[in-house]
This record gives C-alpha cells, sequence and structure tokens, in this order.
C-alpha cells in the first residue's frame, strides 16, 4: 500500500498541474480570443437571469370560428328581351316582307329618312329587302301619259301610333303581320314602286301574294289610284283600279311563277295617284313569297281586280273587313 500512495501523489499533482496549465495557458481559456498581435479581449457570455415570480402568462384564446353565413342563391335576373322589330324569321326567301325591320329605338322604332332629292324630303324607305323608287315630276306616271306633279310620302306606320281597331285583328286593321305597316300616300299625281330580286333554284314554281289597301277620300275616278304587282315584268293582271280594289279595303296581288334559267325573281309593286288635289292612301303589308304547292297566303282576303270599263261605283265593301292572318 504504500508503494502505491507513493504513485498516488504524484499523479494528483499532475493532474492538478495539467489543470492549472490548461487554466492559465493565454488562448486556451474559454471567453478571451487573441490576435496575432497577442492582445487578448475577453468575451463575456450573456447571463440569463430568470426572473423571480413571472406571472404564468394567461393562455390566449383562440378565437372562436365565426359561422360562414350561408350562402343565399341570388336569383337570376331575366331579362325582359326588348322588342325588336325586325324582319320575322320564315321560310320565306322575300326580305322585310312585312316591314318589320327597322332600328329599335327605347321605345319605338327608327328608320333612316331621306334627305332630299327625287325620293322626297323626309321619306322613309325600308330599311332592307326593298328598294324605293318614284317618278321624277315632269316624267309619265307607269302605262300612262297622265305626268308626275310630284312624289309621295312614304312611312311606316307603328302600331302604338294607331287606333286599336287598326291593329293587327283589328275590325279596320292596318297591319296584317307584326307591328309595322307601310303606308305611300300624297295628294299630287305621283307614282312609286318597291322592287326586290330574290334568288331562287331554276325552274322551281313560287307564288307571290301582296296585300294592298287604299283609301279614296271619295275620288269619283274609278281610276284616280291604281296598284299593280309584277315578276319578272309580268303582272298578275294590268292594273288594279281604285273602285275595283274597294274603298278602306285589302284585296291582294297574287302572282305564280315558274322560276327562269338565271335563277332570279325581280318583284316589283307599283302604285299611282292619278288626280292633282285628290289625297290617296296606300297601305301594303305581309308581302309574302312561298312555294306554289303551299296554301296561299291571306285566303280571307279577295284578289285585286282590274276594273271594268263603265264601273259605277266602289267594290262594294264586305260585311265583317276584320282581318287574321
Ligand atoms: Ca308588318
Amino acid at each position: 500500500m504504500r508503494k502505491n500512495g507513493l504513485l498516488v501523489y504524484p499523479i494528483a499533482g499532475l493532474l492538478l498541474w495539467l489543470l492549472l496549465l490548461h487554466i492559465s495557458a493565454p488562448g486556451q481559456r474559454e471567453g478571451s480570443s487573441i490576435y496575432a498581435d497577442g492582445t487578448e479581449e475577453n468575451r463575456y457570455f450573456p447571463i440569463i437571469f430568470v426572473p423571480e415570480n413571472t406571472p404564468t402568462p394567461e393562455p390566449t384564446l383562440t378565437p372562436t370560428p365565426t359561422l360562414t353565413p350561408t350562402l343565399t342563391l341570388t336569383p337570376t335576373l331575366t331579362l325582359t328581351p326588348t322588342p325588336t322589330a325586325t324582319n320575322t324569321p320564315d321560310s320565306s326567301p322575300l326580305i322585310n316582307g312585312s316591314f318589320e325591320a327597322c332600328i329599335q329605338g327605347e321605345d319605338k322604332c327608327d328608320w333612316p329618312t331621306i334627305p332630299g332629292g327625287e325620293l322626297g324630303q323626309g321619306n322613309q324607305p325600308p330599311l332592307t329587302g326593298w328598294d324605293l323608287s318614284m317618278v321624277p315630276p315632269g316624267e309619265a306616271l307607269y302605262d300612262s301619259s297622265d305626268k308626275a306633279t310630284g312624289v309621295c310620302e312614304c312611312v311606316h306606320k307603328e302600331q302604338q301610333n294607331l287606333p286599336p281597331d287598326e291593329w293587327l285583328g283589328g275590325p279596320k286593321a292596318l297591319i296584317l303581320e307584326g307591328k309595322v305597316t307601310y303606308k305611300l300616300f300624297g295628294n299630287t299625281i305621283w307614282g312609286s314602286e318597291l322592287s326586290q330580286s330574290v334568288d331562287l333554284p331554276p325552274g322551281s314554281e313560287w307564288r307571290l301574294t301582296v296585300p294592298i289597301q287604299v283609301h279614296l277620300h271619295g275620288d269619283g275616278d274609278p281610276y284616280g289610284a291604281e296598284s299593280s304587282a309584277r315578276v319578272n315584268g309580268k303582272p298578275d293582271i294590268h292594273w288594279a283600279n281604285g273602285w275595283a280594289m274597294g274603298d278602306q279595303e285589302w284585296c291582294k296581288h297574287e302572282i305564280t311563277f315558274t322560276v327562269p334559267e338565271h335563277g332570279r325573281a325581280d318583284i316589283s309593286v307599283r302604285v299611282k295617284n292619278k288626280w292633282q288635289g285628290k289625297n290617296k292612301d296606300f297601305f301594303i303589308d305581309d308581302i309574302s313569297l312561298s312555294p306554289a304547292d303551299e296554301a296561299a297566303a291571306h285566303p280571307e282576303m279577295d284578289r285585286c281586280i282590274q276594273g271594268q270599263t263603265g264601273i259605277q261605283q266602289y267594290r262594294e265593301n264586305k260585311s265583317s273587313s276584320r282581318i287574321v292572318k
């Protein structure tokens, strides 16, 4: 044991010396830095003080989730369609046969007017389909030696500007389809034409129907007003005179035809007033073109006839003039 005790003391001394050496050796101690020039900078570790009696933070209340509001479906707004008086689509190859084509305004239709010239200032040609022409003043009327002294007034008459009994289906209906009818009138000597060319299959057979009405205003001449319709230059009758058409009655020009090789039907509707100072009003509506093997349009309506020489009175008015298409 003594021998072992002698060994213990040197070893303990060596360990103590190594410990002191570690503490005192430059550049070896934690908390200081030794730079190249031998200077030393002490580094101090932060002291963390634990505060006494630090209140335990109250737990933060977790916000109660807000209930997501139930989504209410907004009713879909149904737009009330603005009445558009455009050409009613149908199987007819004719364009604007009912004169409904217009520039739709807020509460009514508009039609561009003619600024002047031989077609007359302020007149309204049909918006689409038809070409409007006039016999120039000083020139002979159609198929007549009588010379025009002026041009007619040509306007669209809308339902809202007519009394109800002149609406579609009324006892004095001036509208045969839709809400618009076309009116040509004037008290000079005048002649006017509506024309339209339609492409059709060569050899096919069609029927043109042209409803027309004249207001004679008491004219004592049966030929004071006349009307006609033609396809490729061929009329149904030569002319229907005013007395034979009847005063304020609808009649129809009706022409059944075969389309020639050139595949075109040139359609023409003409009206004229013979006497200066005697006003005439013509109304035209619902012109149609349909296959010849289909039923004719407006079966309730008499055909316009050519006046008989020596006719003494207007064509007798029908007992009922109610027109329903
Ligand atoms: Ca119409």
